[in-house]
């Protein structure tokens, strides 16, 4: 999964448009790459990020899922609002990708009835103060918990389990320590019948460990996603989809019978 940020160029006069055309050019990049599904986000569910409007979220990600979708690529969209999701399958996406797992208000519903895929994330708090102090007793079992009680929800609420994922949610309410245990424990996530997708890719943690900067993280990146791999993940939300693709194709060729 190829990582699309649709954020708005304050350097053009363009405004939609250029922040569309930066987008779908992106998009192009990563499927040249490799990538077989692409996360569109406008930018309102990242650690610490702004909140944006329902309006000004259809308005960044709608004309990019709507292109890709006519071109037969297949789309996921990163939100947490059930107008948004509506929306963004009304557009063509495939998948939601939601680091709320499903919590708002009518999201679950939306799901339901929009009959698509949906990624259901583990966060403790919310993405403005979630990295205040978090706090677990068992970090892997409080997540497995989780995940678990929003699975039946899910199901519950009539999204059979062929149409759900679900993803630990690293950095998303977390410490160093807590994110290591994560992905050190990453298989005991296997047995919770549905596939697990993992975002590792350039995340804080791993500047954490290798003191490298953001711009800088693409070799521990493509290690923790190839760790994420070893233990069972099956999808991995990457920015540099040739460095993934290119260590997955080793790993699989020598871990197939
Ligand atoms: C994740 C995400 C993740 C899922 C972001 C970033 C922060 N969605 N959206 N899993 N992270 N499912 O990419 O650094 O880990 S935004």
């Amino acid at each position: 999964m190829g990582i699309i940020n649709v954020t708005p160029d304050s350097f053009s006069d363009g405004g939609l448009y250029a922040s569309t055309e930066s987008a779908l050019r992106h998009a192009a990049h990563l499927i040249e790459e490799g990538a077989d599904l692409l996360d569109i986000g406008g930018e309102s569910t990242r650690p610490g990020g702004t909140p944006v409007s329902v309006q000004e979220e259809l308005h960044r990600i709608i004309p990019v899922v709507k292109a890709l979708s006519s071109m037969n690529t297949p789309v996921s969209v990163d939100t947490s609002k059930p107008e948004v999701m509506r929306a963004a399958i009304e557009a063509g996406a495939i998948m939601i990708n939601d680091v709320n797992a499903l919590r708002a208000p009518g999201a679950l519903e939306v799901i339901a009835e929009g009959g698509v895929a949906v990624c259901l994330m583990h966060m403790q708090g919310d993405p403005l103060s979630m990295q205040a102090n978090p706090q677990y007793n068992d970090v892997v079992a409080e997540v497995k918990d989780f995940l678990r009680q929003r699975l039946n929800a899910a199901e519950a609420a009539g999204i059979p389990c062929e149409r759900l994922v679900i993803d630990p949610g690293f950095g998303f309410g977390k410490t160093l320590s807590h994110n290591i245990e994560l992905l050190r424990h990453l298989d005991q996530f296997m047995d919770m019948g549905v596939p697990v997708l993992v975002g590792l890719s350039r995340k804080s943690m791993l500047g954490k460990i290798t003191g490298n900067e953001v711009g800088d993280r693409i070799h521990a990146s493509v290690a923790a996603a190839l760790l994420a791999r070893a233990k069972g993940a099956r999808i991995l939300r990457v920015h540099d989809v040739k460095a993934t693709r290119d260590a997955l194709a080793v790993y699989d060729a020598v871990s197939m019978v």
